[in-house]
């Protein structure tokens, strides 16, 4: 009997599905990659069914003989596995994979059946609307919790500040290794968001301005945000605010442990702020706790003892009592050049609560790599404000170079052509 493969993200099924799986079963002895979660997150984002779940469903189909986790959308790891007689794939590619596939197939002689794609216009209806599924608040607010539950790597975390650069975050892809690498969340930065408004960093937007923000970053992405609500302000408006942000879906709120004025932490100690005192910042945190409704909504504390510095011990000790307050993680901020001491913390960390998600903010020591840190114990990763600085300088060279030669044909080289931003959205 012929051995034939079959690949499947399989999130939602539809006839045209089963169609292709008759088809194939109908050549040989069918065998079915299911695509892990990891594997559905780097081209379209998180399933939302997991990965048992799609199993259950494929195992159940007439014809599919056994299955096997496809760990990545490339074919080279299980065309060399199972050396299958026929690879089945439906005739829509993505670019270049159809030649990658032939050429790997010729490698032992393996055959590709191509059947067209249901073009079925109710089909591609139900495929719009599982994808209009992610933008439902419940969905999108579990996501960051499923993501740390699954991933075998560290949750990578880009700043948006408003919906161009949230569609940036979203739509961003590096091929490498026949991969396309994606972000997994958005991060919505008290620095960003102030300064794209013109503004200092210090608590000085209300809550209802970073709420259109973080709803006009909403309407355009699908993935997983996290806020920094700066300090949250006082208790008694925290608990209000912790509702109305996990009613409109977002996953996870991060607050820091200052007082009085808060300032921007790269400053540090070039400028006056106070820690919070540990009592009363625990305080906030059961009390924000305890205002949520969902079991998905994390709140998370930001330790600025490093910051500020006041030395290892204080980040341990205050890092200790947050998580004892229930904070659902914890947050190590550095202003040093060198990681040297974030991966003190979190190996120190560590040791004492082997499962509370760490989340690191490398902006100052930025030559760590995500794996070195992961390494150390971090889960969460954020790149804070790496969007609007770099959209920042070209910016300023754009009107500089208008105002130096009294005409823009100079800056254009420096700008999108007017087709591609016509055509970008
Ligand atoms: C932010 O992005 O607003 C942060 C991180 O809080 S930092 O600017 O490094 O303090
Ligand atoms: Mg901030």
């Amino acid at each position: 009997m012929k051995k034939v493969f079959l690949s499947i993200g399989a999130d939602l099924i539809h006839g045209g599905h089963i169609a292709i799986i008759e088809k194939a079963a109908a050549l040989g002895e069918l065998t079915v990659g299911v695509l892990t979660d990891q594997a559905i997150m780097r081209y379209r984002g998180y399933p939302l069914l997991p990965y048992e779940e799609r199993c259950k469903i494929i195992s159940g189909i007439k014809g599919v003989a056994r299955i096997v986790p496809k760990t990545t959308l490339s074919y080279e790891a299980i065309l060399k596995e199972e050396k299958p007689d026929y690879i089945v794939h439906g005739d829509i590619w993505r670019a270049g994979a159809r030649e990658r596939l032939e050429a790997l197939l010729k490698v032992y002689g393996g055959e590709l059946v191509e059947y067209p794609y249901s073009r079925n216009e109710e089909y591609q209806i139900f495929e719009s609307n599982l994808e209009a599924m992610r933008l439902i608040p419940d969905v999108r607010r579990g996501m960051l919790r499923r993501l740390l539950g699954t991933l075998d790597r560290p949750i990578r975390v880009m700043e948006a500040h408003n919906g161009l650069s949230g569609l940036i975050v979203e739509k961003a892809r590096a091929h490498t290794d026949g991969e396309a690498r994606a972000f997994d969340a958005i991060w919505v930065s008290s620095l960003c968001d102030s300064t794209s408004k013109g503004k200092p960093d210090i608590e000085l937007i209300d809550m209802s301005s970073r709420l259109n923000t973080i709803n006009e970053i909403m309407e355009v992405t699908t993935k997983p945000i996290i806020l920094d609500a700066d300090t949250g302000g006082i208790t008694e408006h925290f608990v209000y605010n912790v509702k109305t942000i996990e009613r409109l879906g977002v996953s996870a709120v991060i607050i820091e442990d200052k007082a009085g004025l808060k300032q921007n932490s790269l400053l540090g100690n070039e400028v006056p702020q106070q820690m919070a005192d540990i009592d009363e910042f625990c305080e906030k945190i059961r009390a924000g706790k305890a205002a949520q409704s969902t079991r998905s909504f994390m709140i998370i504390a930001r330790i600025e003892s490093l910051i500020l510095e006041r030395g290892m011990e204080d980040a341990l000790a205050r890092a200790s009592a947050y998580v004892s307050a229930g904070a659902d993680g914890i947050m190590i901020h550095s202003r040093k050049k060198s990681p040297e001491e974030v991966l003190r913390f979190c190996r120190l960390f560590r040791e004492m609560y082997p499962e509370i998600p760490v989340v690191v903010v490398p902006t100052t020591y930025n030559t760590i790599t995500e794996d070195e840190l992961a390494q150390a114990g971090a889960n969460i990763v954020i790149y804070a404000n790496h969007l609007i600085r770099s959209a920042f300088p070209v910016m300023m060279r754009t009107a500089e170079e208008v105002l130096y030669h009294k005409r823009a044909a100079e800056a254009e080289e420096l700008c999108m052509p007017i087709k591609e931003i016509l055509h970008l959205l």
